[in-house]
């Protein structure tokens, strides 16, 4: 497809393309389909040259070259580009790995989950299909909006290529608890994955904190509120409820209510023609995919048990249920099919009188003007999915009460019940529950109907699917120029050559090196920390030079950096300040300090050591420290904040303070910091190039109290006042290999 250059576009990515494609003859017909995606896409897609891939539906084998080329052109008066895919890719990528395994594991049922290797990997060989086909068609300016759990690869795979395109993701299924997601055997790497994206949206607030709970567990990463870490960005997670085309269904069902005798369609004359013979026979709807998510047997057999429970509404009620064939590919599917086949003979057997059966059961889909004839009829909807990431049925029903009556009942388990409290919730799993519900509903009268309905149409106007459309790319933008503010701070190479070319002119250069997070990377244990060959090297070439002081300076205590560094005459500093080593003299205390305290606050420590599981005490001469890195996320963190509040008045009494690290809790004598013992360093003497460079929270200290001049570095892309910033420690020894070959220079 032709993109014009000089504008930039958006490029919307789903597993299906928003057109329907009939093979005619040697011709193609496409049709626009009607969906609530393609709705809420509309002003994306035919804004600024937007184009949307997609399969089209037709597979390779159904397609002979001349076809193929007419796909590809009555697809791009659609603005849409097909992604070519074989029949054994569909198998494996669309029946296999994204419907037998991810949509059951995200639904929690665990049981229906396979874990087939065939399928995985033809999962991934198709997102790089769709991968190819996005670089083809992307500009630098771009911004590309993926959809789906066909497609949780495509971020990174389009990001590894694309590094500065901007990238959103929304899934449109729940994403389960960490305890679920967890049995996935590619967990790790469908993660990863998705934090190709620069934000990645969710229909709720749960979905979004059981992922962040997921990355932190499996990956490890770190957050800051909603946003993940990552070595050069950071990833913004946030939940966006997608909403409807309120106006459409609104004005359907306003017009089918003007609608003359002649003008109605054959459903609604039966319907009509029903409630004419008995007009106090009330309707219950229920609408859905034929899915197991959707909990139609169970809604059955509810309505069985409200017909025996409540034996007055025999003759009284009927259930419509319109189940829409889907995945019929898929065994589970089929055998979901038999047994709503055999329950709906079931009880219409049990219960059906001359005049009168429970159910109408319709297996099919239906038009458009038909689905609104249901939902303009039905008294009340019964939806109980026992897992739904939405459920938009329930929000259509609502916007087609034209006089705000009726009553709807809705499954906790959907998205969609977090943003209508106002109906009916009930567990689907609770028959008592569902049958009593249903009876409540069967009676409301009609002024309580309108006063709970009114204020949920008003949201379901306003945050319609436009609406959630459009808040979702305002915040992709928001979050992508943070993103770059966040690198205006990045050691570019031009920055790190003019850093060097001072480091070369100095006369007398001081560094500072703190250790673990910078040079060093982060161990579960912290004794594997302890610096290689390669790291002794790199410091070896700058402490070699008569021109350079290197300083490294340490939270850690004095008795570990004596073993893995005295023997090189480094200048050590530790315990934040405490110990000083100057290269070959004797350890010396910096500061005058004590342990007194140690017997007031130890036992206490020890408390929080044994109630949280992979915690650990470190005693130092002067502090202690509590690790919590090794423990649950959530619990290091709930129990730090707890620490810190059970110690507040001690910490008070003895002249103490906390200080904060990575996933650490230190007590020490107040007032003692790496700023202060760095800056002891710089008395009586003369420098003209000083640098700094660490990764946590106490290295700010220094980054705040040596000189203005200090060229000052972070390490990670945490909060900081430091100069700039370098991703990891693999950048930190690159760095100090650069200062070593100038000084070898
Ligand atoms: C997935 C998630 C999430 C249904 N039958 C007919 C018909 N429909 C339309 C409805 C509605 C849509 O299909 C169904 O949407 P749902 O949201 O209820 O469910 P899923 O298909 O499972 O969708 C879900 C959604 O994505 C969006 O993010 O809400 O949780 O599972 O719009 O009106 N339309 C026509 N004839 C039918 O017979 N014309």
């Amino acid at each position: 497809m032709n993109t014009d250059h000089s504008i930039s576009k958006t490029i919307i990515i789903s597993n299906r393309l928003p057109v329907q494609l009939e093979i005619d003859k040697n011709n193609i017909n496409a049709t626009p389909s009607i969906g609530g995606l393609a709705t809420g896409m509309k002003s994306v897609h035919k804004d600024s040259n937007g184009i949307w891939i997609g399969w089209s539906g037709l597979t390779d084998e159904d397609l002979n070259d001349d076809l193929k080329n007419k796909v590809k052109k009555s697809l791009e008066a659609h603005q849409c580009v097909p992604v070519n895919l074989t029949s054994t890719d569909i198998d494996g990528f669309y029946y296999g790995f994204s419907n037998k395994t991810i949509w059951p594991l995200f639904h929690y049922f665990m049981e229906y989950a396979e874990f087939e290797k065939p399928d995985w990997e033809i999962y991934k060989q198709v997102n790089q299909k769709f991968a190819d086909v996005v670089l083809e068609n992307l500009n630098d300016d771009d911004t590309v909006w993926i959809h789906d759990y066909q497609l949780l690869l495509l971020p990174q795979l389009i990001r590894a290529k694309k590094p500065d395109i901007k990238i959103g993701f929304f899934l449109h299924i729940p994403f389960p608890s960490y305890e679920v997601f967890r049995t996935l055997p590619w967990r790790e790497e469908i993660l990863e994955g998705m934090l190709g994206a620069d934000l990645l949206g969710f229909h709720t607030y749960e979905y979004e904190r059981h992922f962040l709970s997921s990355v932190q567990r499996l990956l490890g990463l770190s957050l800051d509120f909603n946003n993940v870490i990552l070595e050069d960005k950071n990833v913004c997670v946030d939940s966006f409820p997608m909403g409807i085309d309120y106006d459409k269904f609104a004005n359907a069902a306003k017009e089918n209510n003007k609608l003359k005798q002649k003008d109605k369609s054959e459903v609604q004359v039966e319907i009509d023609k029903h409630l004419d013979e008995s007009p106090d026979t009330k309707l219950i709807l229920s609408i859905d995919r034929l899915d197991y998510t959707k909990g139609i047997p169970n809604r059955l057999l509810a309505f069985e048990y409200f017909l025996e429970k409540y034996p007055e509404f025999k003759g009284k009620v009927r259930l419509v249920m319109l189940a829409v064939p889907s995945r019929s590919n898929v065994p589970q599917y089929q055998l979901l099919k038999n047994e709503v086949d055999q329950l709906v003979g079931r009880i219409n057997g049990k219960f059906s009188e001359i005049s009168w059966t429970p159910i109408w059961y319709f297996y099919r889909s239906l038009p458009f003007d038909n689905l609104i004839d249901l939902y303009t009829s039905c008294d009340v909807a019964l939806l109980t999915p026992l897992r739904d990431g939405m459920n938009l049925v329930a929000k259509e029903y609502i916007a087609c009460r034209e006089d705000k009556t009726g009553v709807l009942i809705l499954s906790e388990m959907t998205g969609a019940s977090k943003e209508m409290s106002e109906t009916l919730l009930i567990n689907p799993n609770n028959f008592e529950e569902v049958s009593d519900t249903l009876k409540m509903a069967l009676e409301m009268p009609k002024e309580e109907q309108i006063e709970r309905n009114k204020g949920l149409q008003k949201r379901l106007k306003r945050y319609n699917v436009e609406r959630w459309a459009s808040d979702f790319i305002e915040s992709l933008e928001e979050s992508t120029s943070k993103h770059k503010e966040d690198k205006i701070k990045k050691l570019t190479p031009h920055r790190k050559e003019q850093l060097l070319e001072k480091y070369k002119n100095a006369e007398k250069r001081l560094l500072f090196f703190d250790y673990d997070g910078t040079l060093a990377a982060f161990q579960k244990i912290p004794e594997n920390a302890k610096p290689t060959e390669a790291i002794f090297d790199l410091l070896d070439k700058v402490h070699n030079d008569p021109k350079t002081d290197l300083i490294l300076i340490t939270g850690r205590d004095k008795y570990t950096f004596n073993k893995w560094f005295a023997h090189k005459n480094y200048t050590l500093i530790t315990e934040h300040g405490a110990w000083l080593k100057d290269g070959e003299k004797d350890w010396e205390m910096l500061e005058a300090l004590n342990n007194d305290w140690f017997g007031v606050i130890l036992p206490i420590l020890e408390r929080f050591m044994d109630r949280t599981p992979g915690s650990l005490i470190e005693e130092k001469a002067f502090s202690l420290a509590w690790h919590y890195r090794n423990t649950d996320p959530d619990l290091g963190q709930r129990r730090a904040n707890e620490l810190q509040s059970t110690i507040q008045d001690l910490i008070a009494n003895h002249n103490l303070e906390i200080l904060e690290g990575d996933k650490v809790l230190e007590i020490k004598i107040s007032g003692v910091n790496k700023g202060r013992s760095a800056n002891k360093m710089l008395l009586n003497k003369t420098y003209d190039f000083i640098f700094a460079i660490g990764d946590d929270w106490t290295d700010e200290f220094m980054f705040k109290e040596l000189p203005e001049q200090t060229h000052t570095v972070k390490v990670g892309l945490k909060k900081t006042i430091a100069n700039y910033y370098v991703e990891n420690t693999t950048q930190v020894h690159k760095l100090l290999d650069e200062f070593g070959n100038t000084s070898v220079n």
